[in-house]
């Protein structure tokens, strides 16, 4: 039966579920590179160059697999510039019986894909996405009738479900989580790893100059671009990493250090989410380094966890939830982000080198986005909706169902705490352990108030104050409330002082800074 399988940009996979029973010969693959896509946010000019290219490269593959791929360009003249206006032209161009696609990664996508069978008029399959180890009906199983969905719990299902760092029944090294070592600071390292630079072949090079041209105004640089954009040189990554740091990658998990951007980290989350690279073989993976004793236990629970735990559950929550999560505003924030998100021109250190990083590269490392810009908007009260649509536009990794639920609920509270028992908010005190940022800061971190006080000091306090209705309460806060409680009326008042004028500061600097 004639069949067209649209393939999306993050569904870069030889073995994904809809190509998987397919007859060659009876098989269009569709491939569209569409405007809707690259402008429903302002996607970084990296992020897109890098998804253009590998889609392109992607498409090769697919031919040499033999395939017959119809791929539409970003500068066909005819192309409609969405995917169901690509979807049209494909079935005049083809006339397929149906159509067989994986599911989307994002509701507003997943609303497109459901709407084909009326609209065309044929059968639409959609098959689930089997690169992922938990499917919806099993994350509804684990969720339904649990008052808290902790993520510890459901990681050790997946553990159970994988066989990953098991030994029969029991976790490996008895116990299941080993994340209280891997809270070390970092101190700079001449031999730290460096991730590949993979210079710009001629595919990626016609694409960074049609980014260049069609969105210059979009946040970020394409200077620099060294991104792999095939499966054979994210695998060349993914060698590396296991190799040179996963054996450090616990231990210094949540350190930062200034002009180092990345530390022992994988810098693998772009090519997992676009299908390049599969997340439960790199887990095998690390764990076959465990077990020929090359990298320590620590380091590859660590990893796994942020894979089969972290990124799976992210997921669960993701489709759980709803369309609708992305307007939960639990704290009623609604401030706007300051305009140097987009320019990274603040003083505060830490912020200047996360987002600097961010605009330079698309990434930033996890610490970074939750405790340094993602803690800072939580602080000051940004919108939690235009916190979202500033990670999705800014990370190459950045896909819905993985960034909005770290964003919204990790990282700024918006669900009320469904994902956390507590928001994640620190003051200056915590940058400062996990960092070498503060030696470098115009501000001093030891001061709550002052011209040079840490901003971070007077608003984490000013935060609590704020929403001691909501989180009064709670106990996992009922140390830093009491502390609060025990300080002079004076101080209390010259914190909250310090907060307000900072916080007008930035107000009325709107945009362009504070
Ligand atoms: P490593 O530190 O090497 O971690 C290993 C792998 O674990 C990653 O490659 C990733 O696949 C996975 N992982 C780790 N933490 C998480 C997590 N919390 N959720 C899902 N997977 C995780 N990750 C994304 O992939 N896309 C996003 O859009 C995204 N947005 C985020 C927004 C915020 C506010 C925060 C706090 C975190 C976000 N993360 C996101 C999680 C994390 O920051 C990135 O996965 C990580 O920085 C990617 O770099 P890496 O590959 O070097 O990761
Ligand atoms: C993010 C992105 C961009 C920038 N461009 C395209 C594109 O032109 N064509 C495409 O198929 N996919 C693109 N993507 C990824 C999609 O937005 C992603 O597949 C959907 O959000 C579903 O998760
Ligand atoms: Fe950031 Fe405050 Fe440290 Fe400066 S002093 S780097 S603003 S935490």
């Amino acid at each position: 039966m004639k069949t067209l399988v649209p393939v999306l940009g993050d569904q870069l996979s030889l073995s994904l579920s809809s190509l998987r029973d397919a007859d060659p010969a009876e098989t269009i693959v569709l491939m569209m590179e569409v405007g809707d896509e690259t402008t429903y946010v302002r996607h970084h000019k990296q992020k897109i160059a890098y998804i253009l290219s590998a889609m392109r490269h992607h498409a090769a593959a697919l031919t040499d697999a033999g395939w017959t791929v119809d791929y539409v360009r970003l500068d066909d003249p005819d192309n409609s510039g969405s995917f169901t206006g690509e979807i049209a032209r494909a079935v005049q161009r083809h006339a397929p019986e149906r159509i067989v696609v994986t599911e989307a990664g994002e509701w507003r996508v997943v609303a497109m894909i459901e709407s084909w069978e009326t609209v065309f008029g044929i059968p639409v399959e959609i098959r689930s996405d089997d690169r992922f180890v938990c499917d919806h009906a099993e994350f509804e199983a684990w969720a339904k009738d649990r008052q808290q969905l902790t993520m510890e719990f459901f990681y050790r299902v997946m553990r159970r479900k994988t066989g990953l760092l098991m030994d029969g029944k029991q976790p490996t090294g008895e116990r299941w989580n080993f994340d209280k070592e891997n809270r070390k600071p970092a101190k700079n390292d001449l031999f730290m790893p460096r991730p590949h630079a993979f210079a710009p072949d001629a595919v990626t090079q016609e694409v960074l100059a049609l980014v260049a041209e069609r969105f210059a105004d979009h946040p970020g640089t394409l200077d620099g671009f060294a991104y792999a954009v095939t499966a054979a040189d994210a695998e060349k990554q993914a060698a590396y990493f296991f190799e040179k740091a996963l054996p450090q990658f616990g231990d210094y998990e949540d350190a930062m250090l200034t002009g180092e951007r990345y530390l022992w980290h994988s810098i693998l989350s772009p090519y997992i989410n676009s299908g390049l690279l599969d997340p439960l073989d790199l887990c095998r993976r690390a764990e076959a380094e465990y077990r020929a004793g090359r990298a320590p236990l620590n380091s590859v629970e660590g990893y796994v966890r942020q894979i089969i735990g972290w990124r799976e559950y992210m997921r669960g929550i993701y489709w759980r939830e709803g369309p609708d999560y992305v307007e939960r505003n639990f704290l009623d924030h609604h401030r706007k982000l300051p305009g140097w998100y987009w320019t990274g021109e603040t003083d505060m250190h830490c912020l200047k080198e996360a987002i600097g990083q961010t605009l330079a590269t698309a990434h930033a490392h996890h610490i970074q986005r939750l405790m340094v810009t993602g803690n800072f908007a939580l602080l000051i009260g940004a919108d939690p909706a235009e916190v979202h649509r500033w990670y999705l536009e800014v990370y190459i990794d950045a896909y819905e169902w993985v960034e909005l639920p770290n964003t919204l609920g990790m990282s700024q509270f918006g669900d009320g705490g469904l994902l956390g028992s507590k928001p994640y908010i620190s003051s200056g005190a915590y940058i400062d352990r996990m960092s070498d940022y503060c030696g470098k800061c115009r501000y001093d971190v030891k001061q709550r108030v002052g011209e040079n006080a840490c901003p971070y000091n007077a608003l984490y306090w000013d935060f609590l104050v704020r929403h001691e209705d909501k989180l009064g309460s709670n106990m996992r806060l009922r140390m830093p409330y009491s502390t609060w409680a025990k300080q002079s009326a004076q101080s209390q008042k010259d914190t909250r002082a310090q907060a307000a004028t900072f916080l007008q500061a930035l107000d009325t600097a709107g945009k362009d800074g504070y």
